[in-house]
């Protein structure tokens, strides 16, 4: 009922920041291109193989100066994996403990997504993706988020035929190439989601796109890897050049993100010898589920951000940047930007990192320097360290109630046009 959102908005009101007034409003009017870069951490960027750079395209991006480069963003997916870093990129909302916010409440629950805030402000909003639309329930829910167009599998030439694809669907490559031909075809302005596919487990390839040597950790599971996050980055490579080439970068802010680990924890081995150490702890494990976020636009005030976040906060720091009001919005995250933002990031399983400590796995870290504590040791270390996990068993816990409960249903936003699903139909015209 209503009554239980009362909390709910106490609670969120204290996420609220005042945003940073050199970057509110600098993407206003623009086109924005967020791209969803499957399975792909940020150990990638800069990393290096016999001397050869896994991701050089990336890099160079990351590294531009009119490209905000976060440097200690993190993951925060749960079972629901990409379904969960959608769930949070577009509505601020956590995935849920168990299962995918998407496939179980997608199709039914009332939401106030970023695309109905675009919607409001003038903006087409589409997603491409090169798997069949009913994946993680897509069709469905991208209905109830208020996107325009959804452009999946069948809409690309030849999506059937197999040597265009590769694992769960189109190969990356051909996939961005005819993205950047429909993008152009868009109303402007457009937000567009476009979701990567070649970079997932289990990171096969076929031979002719094959051109980086794989690593030798031992672990067959992880040595394609960077074989496809290499061919990740070529296709990310070729569309940027599109995009240069038809002059479409001139208006247009492209955000990058990795949306989970590619090599998971149980890989420990693994991990030890790509990080060129003997073992790895719970600190290298933390570090370990940070992933990219990139903002460039051109004149756009760049460098490399050490604000500690993550997924959550994307949608804040997005509706700033394009000076969309997000005050009366009930999100879970804030605004990178702002000087305000509470960096307390929180995980699925109750494990947190903030600029101070770091929580992985059970044990307790100085997030500067890995050093291990005990925090009862410290009366002032154990009180940062149980305020903490109060906030983060609340956020958690306060977006999973909004999320089952659909309570959004009962929220009045001054700000916000209630989304009409059955307005959308992403059915492809017979030609
Ligand atoms: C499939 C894809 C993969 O369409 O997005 O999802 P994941 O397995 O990474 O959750
Ligand atoms: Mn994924």
């Amino acid at each position: 009922t209503a009554d239980q959102l009362a909390p709910i908005e106490k609670f969120v009101k204290q996420l609220d920041t005042d945003a940073d007034p050199t970057y509110f409003g600098a993407l206003k009017g623009k086109n924005i291109i967020v791209i969803h870069l499957e399975s792909f951490q940020q150990f990638l960027v800069d990393y290096k193989v016999d001397g050869q750079e896994v991701t050089p395209n990336i890099n160079k991006f990351y590294h531009n100066q009119n490209t905000i480069g976060f440097s200690n963003f993190y993951n925060q997916v749960g079972q629901g994996k990409t379904s969960d870093a959608e769930t949070m990129l577009d509505n601020s909302l956590f995935g849920t403990a168990s299962g995918s916010v998407m496939t179980n409440y997608g199709a039914t629950n009332t939401f106030q997504s970023f695309q109905g805030y675009l919607d409001q402000d003038g903006y087409t909003t589409a997603a491409f993706h090169g798997d069949v639309p009913s994946f993680w329930n897509r069709e469905a829910t991208y209905k109830s988020w208020g996107y325009d167009y959804f452009f999946s599998k069948s809409y690309y030439a030849n999506a059937d035929n197999a040597s265009y694809n590769v694992g769960y669907g189109l190969k990356d490559k051909i996939f961005m190439k005819d993205t950047a031909e429909y993008l152009q075809q868009l109303p402007q302005p457009y937000f567009a989601k476009v979701i990567t596919l070649t970079n997932h487990y289990p990171y096969t390839l076929d031979k002719e796109n094959i051109d980086f040597p794989a690593t030798k950790t031992g672990d067959k599971t992880v040595d394609g890897y960077v074989q496809t996050a290499h061919y990740l980055d070529e296709a990310f490579g070729e569309f940027m050049a599109y995009l240069q080439k038809s002059g479409m970068d001139q208006n247009t802010a492209v955000v990058l993100y990795g949306d989970h680990y590619g090599i998971s924890e149980n890989h420990k081995a693994a991990i030890a010898k790509l990080l060129g150490k003997s073992s790895v702890t719970n600190y290298d494990l933390a570090n370990w589920e940070k992933v990219p976020f990139m903002i460039n636009a051109p004149g756009l005030k760049g460098g490399i951000n050490n604000t500690y976040g993550g997924e959550i906060d994307v949608m804040p720091t997005l509706m700033n940047l394009l000076g969309i009001s997000d005050k009366n919005t009930i999100h879970f995250g804030s605004d990178l930007l702002s000087s305000a933002h509470k960096q307390i990031v929180a995980f699925r399983n109750g494990d947190w990192v903030t600029n101070e400590y770091t929580k992985h796995n059970g044990q307790y870290f100085v997030t500067a320097t890995g050093t291990q504590i005990t925090p009862s040791e410290d009366p002032r270390v154990a009180t940062f360290v149980k305020e903490t996990q109060s906030f983060v068993n609340n956020t958690l816990s306060y977006s999973d109630k909004v999320v089952t409960g659909d309570l959004l249903r009962f929220y009045k936003n001054p700000d916000f046009k209630k989304i009409n699903s059955k307005k959308y139909s992403y059915n492809k015209a017979k030609s």
